[in-house]
């Protein structure tokens, strides 16, 4: 009878254990039954149906087995389609379309276009050839606060007057023009995602997700905003409104070459590669990340100067030929991976794939049509460097790289007060998408990489316990039912043992 003393400690004023406990077990599967009284307005299985609503989740789309997944490889290019990263996109995605995806159909990719500095002819040339081209913004303006702080109105000129641009400009259909994504990957909260919405955008491509942390964790697949985004927002603002069947493209991070750091964009790694093999191992190792764990698309976006490094543009070209003698590898389009969750074909039915067969790619589309180019080659006969065009050209991308540094800073010291900093960097370097920038001075180095993490915002949606967040972790009222169940089953055996 010695342990009845020691049930005493636990028992409070007068209540037994046996009363205690079974209070507890009350409380806690009432708390559940709680919880999911809510979930209605939160994502789940019961409210959230494939294929026009999905919620953020690792998880296999349509429960197929991971070996018979395709691999879908993302690349995007953002910013100015023009002579400086034009020969770039011609060498890594060929106009004969000799580099085909298993199902005998040319790569692709896609392009985030913004106004200033573009080529139009040339971004017309690449729809033809069946790249997507997204919407990337008009002005692509600095500070980056201003895109933060912008209200709907703005946010709706940026976003309808550029894809009027690429409808008028570069001929593509409307319907075509499906994405957006933001300059500096910053979102402007529901002031961004209503425009989105309501002029029938299909994703957005903006919203940064800092994980996963290492080599070996599994990918988000992309989802649906029709619950909001109840992840860690990484770079407020982040939509908080409801967005029945919108489309998230998450910027996942690729880790760097040493496997240390996340780089939201391939080409903006704190720990930038030495040489061919650091840059191709960086890739490759990323891809293996994907493709060993739940087979979630490589997301790849980069700006096209990382290209103007001669180890870098052999280091993809290299890893774009290597993924293309694949037999489950596919380089798609964004859009062409949303209809391909929408619709999950194991790889041994993907040659009737409707959404990837090939009836829009037309071989050489830039040889058919002749452009007047808006930014000379710079290797063009009287139009060499030192040539007023580019002299200007160069002056004015000096000034945008250094009022984008100037802004970084700005932003920096007003954030610094957070004290809390994001896993992600966001920096987005180019403005122009110019191959001419020079090797960094090491004080410019040194000043990016005292910048580089971003801010890490919670919204008010991420205030709740960790338990509790995200879609996995909604308790549902069958676990409610399981902890009574339990608590009924065990409780005479429970207090008899501790009882005794
Ligand atoms: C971009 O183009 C717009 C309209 O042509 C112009 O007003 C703006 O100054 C340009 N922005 C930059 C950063 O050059
Ligand atoms: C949005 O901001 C602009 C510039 O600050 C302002 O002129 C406009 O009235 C604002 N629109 C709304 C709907 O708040
Ligand atoms: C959106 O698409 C639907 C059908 O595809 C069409 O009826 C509607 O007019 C479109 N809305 C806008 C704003 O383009
Ligand atoms: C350390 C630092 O510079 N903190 C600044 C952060 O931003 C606020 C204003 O937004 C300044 O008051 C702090 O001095």
């Amino acid at each position: 009878m010695q342990s009845s003393s020691e049930i005493k400690i636990y028992a409070l004023n007068g209540f037994s254990l046996k009363q205690c406990l079974f209070v507890l077990l009350v409380l806690l599967s009432l708390s559940s039954y709680l919880v999911h009284a809510q979930s209605h307005t939160s994502c789940s299985k019961h409210t959230c149906q494939a294929p026009d609503c999905r919620c953020p989740a690792h998880s296999i789309p349509g429960n197929l087995k991971v070996d018979t997944v395709p691999q879908m490889v993302l690349i995007a290019f953002d910013d100015a389609v023009n002579w400086d990263n034009w020969d770039f996109y011609l060498r890594l995605l060929p106009p004969d379309g000799n580099r085909k995806n298993p199902n005998g159909c040319p790569i692709s990719a896609t392009f985030f276009v913004s106004n200033n500095f573009t080529d139009y002819c040339m971004v017309g040339k690449l729809h033809a050839r069946g790249m997507e081209i997204g919407d990337h913004s008009v002005t692509h303006r600095l500070p980056r606060k201003w895109w933060t702080e912008s209200n709907k109105t703005l946010m709706a000129e940026e976003v309808l007057n550029q894809r009027q641009n690429l409808v008028v400009k570069a001929g593509i259909p409307v319907e075509d023009i499906r994405g957006w994504r933001s300059p500096f990957l910053q979102p402007a909260g529901n002031d961004l995602f209503s425009v989105l919405y309501e002029n029938n955008f299909t994703y957005d491509a903006t919203l940064t997700y800092s994980f996963p942390k290492n080599l070996y964790s599994p990918v988000l697949w992309p989802f649906t905003l029709d619950f909001g985004y109840t992840l860690v927002c990484n770079i407020a603002r982040c939509p908080q409104n409801f967005y029945k069947g919108l489309w998230e493209i998450p910027v996942v991070g690729v880790m760097d070459y040493r496997e240390h750091k996340l780089c939201a964009y391939v080409d903006d790694c704190f720990n930038m590669p030495r040489d061919k093999n650091d840059a191709y191992q960086m890739l490759w190792k990323n891809f293996l990340r994907n493709y060993r764990s739940n087979r979630a698309p490589l997301y790849l976006n980069l700006h096209s100067p990382w290209l103007t490094t001669d180890y870098q543009l052999d280091a993809l070209d290299e890893f774009i030929q290597k993924m293309v003698s694949m037999d489950d590898v596919y380089l798609v389009t964004m859009s062409q991976a949303l209809a391909w969750q929408k619709d999950p074909t194991p790889k041994e039915r993907l040659a009737d794939f409707k959404p990837w067969q090939c009836h829009g790619f037309r071989p050489h589309a830039e040889d058919s049509k002749q452009c007047s180019f808006t930014f000379r080659h710079k290797n063009a006969p009287g139009h060499g460097p030192g040539t007023g065009i580019e002299t200007t050209h160069s002056r004015r991308r000096d000034k945008l790289r250094n009022d984008l540094l100037r802004s970084r800073q700005t932003d920096r010291s007003e954030n610094d007060s957070t004290g809390k900093r994001g896993v992600i960097n966001n920096d987005d370097q180019s403005q122009t998408g110019s191959s001419h920038s020079q090797p960094k001075s090491t004080s410019e180095k040194d000043r990016q990489g005292d910048q580089r993490h971003v801010y890490h915002h919670h919204d008010h949606k991420t205030h709740r316990p960790w338990f509790l967040r995200g879609s996995a972790a909604s308790l549902r009222p069958s676990r409610g039912i399981a902890i009574l169940l339990v608590a009924f089953f065990i409780k005479p055996g429970l207090i008899s043992f501790i009882g005794q």
